[in-house]
């Protein structure tokens, strides 16, 4: 009796309110402060819609989707370079890299997806603008609980559903780092961090597979 119905595939780490009312405020005070000076950008789908979140980072890049494809900037739309990652930041999500069995890492990036109260969502997609497809990615989640929908490797199969709640961590590393996921929806939360509701999700990640100079030529 070893497989229960709602375990998670093997990589796959879900931390339930690991971060206390307190530790998510400074999480989101570090946001503010990068959205101060880093605003809010917003990505469309490869197909040029604007996407149902929008989008800033820290870190020597950050994603972004426009003129039909995905990927990672050197710098904001404002022509300035991404501020460095905090390191209260990576501490949070190395502690749950530790836990989890991967070990701690050295982020290149983190990704600040803001999903706006009631309508915010990100369709079923994989993880796959990353040259390193191999490290984990970390999850911290802030606001509004969020219904998470994990699939397969392959598009379409079934999916199981969890919600990530405001101080939630999640990792995605091993097998589990190529899965199909989607967020399906917001659901409002009583938390002060957001006064009219909303979601900010951290997602620190590796890009590059290696640090010995994998080009720098795809990158805008
Ligand atoms: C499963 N973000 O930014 S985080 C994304 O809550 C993204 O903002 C969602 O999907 C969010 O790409 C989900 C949890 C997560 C992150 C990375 C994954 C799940 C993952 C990578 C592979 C499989
Ligand atoms: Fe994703």
């Amino acid at each position: 009796m070893s497989m229960l119905f709602n375990d998670l595939p093997s990589g796959c780490h879900h931390y339930a309110g690991y971060l206390n009312a307190r530790d998510q405020a400074i999480c989101v005070n570090a946001c503010r402060q990068l959205l101060s000076t880093h605003p809010l950008m917003q990505p469309r789908t490869k197909s040029g819609e604007k996407m149902a979140l929008q989008v800033s980072s820290w870190g020597v890049a950050g994603w972004f989707g426009e003129r039909g494809e995905y990927h990672y900037i050197r710098k904001h739309g404002n022509g300035k370079i991404w501020p460095e990652i905090p390191r209260v930041i990576t501490n949070f999500m190395n502690e749950v890299l530790i836990i989890s069995g991967f070990g701690r890492m050295e982020f290149e990036t983190v990704l600040l997806n803001w999903y706006p109260p009631g309508t915010g969502h990100l369709g079923m997609h994989r993880d796959v603008t990353e040259f390193d497809q191999e490290s984990p990615i970390v999850t911290i989640s802030l606001g509004d609980d969020a219904v998470f929908a994990l699939g397969g490797l392959e598009y379409g199969g079934k999916k199981r559903r969890l919600t990530l709640r405001s101080g939630d961590v999640f990792v995605m590393g091993g097998e589990s780092r190529l899965l199909y996921h989607e967020i399906e929806k917001l659901i409002p939360a009583e938390n002060p961090l957001f006064k009219d509701g909303g979601r900010i999700s951290l997602t620190g990640r590796r890009i590059w597979r290696c640090t010995d100079g994998m080009s720098d030529r795809d990158l805008r």
